[in-house]
């Protein structure tokens, strides 16, 4: 197996103790992403016992190009995560990125926790989501029943947050695919407020997730686990494929070392959990040769303002 490290130096800012240790990053804008991740790693083992992954050896941390940005990065396992994992980037420009996710076992049928953070001098982009196959553009009558059984009570919790931390406007059409009606999306200006806003949020949620994680009975029948495993594939190919980080990471890293980040660490799974391909879950994106269209999205960017209703209901235009 090669390692991506070779190229790089190693730096000492993994340990947990380095993660609370201010940053150059830190100093400057006193708005780090670190304690997201140190939150989470707490609060995560008070509920189950996080077990470091093997792919920690290969991911932990690393210097990018320049020789100042460092990426760190994180991963365990349970007996019921299948993997946890965050990917934090300190840029000396002020950038700062989370990537956190965590991929149940395909034995419980538990929804996606994911949290995306990337953060510039003048911008923040933020997505908070808990992801189950919930499709709102095509199949919300099937899927009643995820959302009684996993939205339906965390409802007053996305309003909370969808009213101090608004919609940030037209997106990708083809992700709603994969946007839960308790999504935060939302962009604004650093602001040690909001940041504050989405500490709690991340909290909140996460602590939600963690309560759906400890309900969740083991999953016996194949043809359920089978489905659950599918769907974690196809979101896994989704983002491998199409995930707006991408550019940044090539950037940092180079095209060959982003692509092993991506298809290996982030997306792990990706190449194992099922044999069908970017084209076979999303056809609209195969062009007239065969390859993978490059374009991030077919359809455009839309949704304007919050496709749900106070009751989590899909009020968007359908675009298929
Ligand atoms: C922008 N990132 C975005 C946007 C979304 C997401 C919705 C708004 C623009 C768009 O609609 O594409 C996040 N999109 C998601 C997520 C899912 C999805 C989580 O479909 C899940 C299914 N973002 C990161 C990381 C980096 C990053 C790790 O999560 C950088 C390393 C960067 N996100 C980033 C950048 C933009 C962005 C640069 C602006 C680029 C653009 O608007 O196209």
């Amino acid at each position: 197996r090669s390692t991506i490290f070779s190229m790089f130096t190693r730096t000492k800012c993994c340990s947990i103790a380095g993660m609370m240790k201010p940053s150059m990053a830190e100093a400057n804008s006193g708005l780090s992403y670190k304690k997201f991740v140190h939150f989470a790693l707490e609060e995560t083992k008070k509920h189950t016992q996080l077990i470091p992954s093997s792919l920690q050896e290969n991911f932990n941390c690393l210097k990018a190009i320049d020789g100042k940005t460092e990426l760190e990065m994180h991963s365990f396992g349970s007996s019921n995560i299948r993997l946890l994992r965050s990917l934090s980037v300190e840029g000396s420009d002020g950038m700062q990125v989370l990537d956190f996710a965590i991929f149940p076992r395909p034995e419980f049928d538990l929804p996606i926790f994911c949290a995306n953070f990337f953060t510039t001098a003048v911008m923040n982009i933020i997505v908070v989501n808990v992801f189950r196959d919930l499709n709102p553009l095509h199949d919300v009558i099937s899927r009643q029943d995820y959302k009684e059984k996993y939205y339906k009570h965390l409802i007053p919790l996305g309003l909370k947050y969808a009213e101090l931390l608004p919609w940030g406007g037209r997106i990708t059409t083809e992700s709603m695919k994969f946007f839960s009606p308790i999504i935060i999306w939302t962009k604004f200006p650093p602001s040690e407020q909001k940041h504050h806003v989405l500490y709690s949020a991340f909290e909140d949620y996460l602590k939600s997730w963690l309560e759906l994680m400890d309900q969740a009975s083991m999953e016996t029948d194949v043809s359920q686990i089978m489905l659950n495993l599918e769907s974690q594939h196809r979101y896994l190919t989704w983002r491998a494929e199409k995930d707006p980080g991408h550019q940044v990471l090539r950037r940092l890293v180079g095209e060959t070392h982003a692509k092993e980040i991506i298809r290996s660490f982030l997306f792990n799974g990706v190449d194992d959990l099922g044999s069908k391909t970017f084209v076979d879950y999303f056809p609209e994106y195969k062009s007239e040769d065969g390859t993978i269209n490059q374009k991030r999205s077919m359809i455009g960017k839309s949704f304007e303002s919050r496709p749900w209703d106070a009751t989590g209901e899909f009020i968007g235009n359908s675009i298929t």
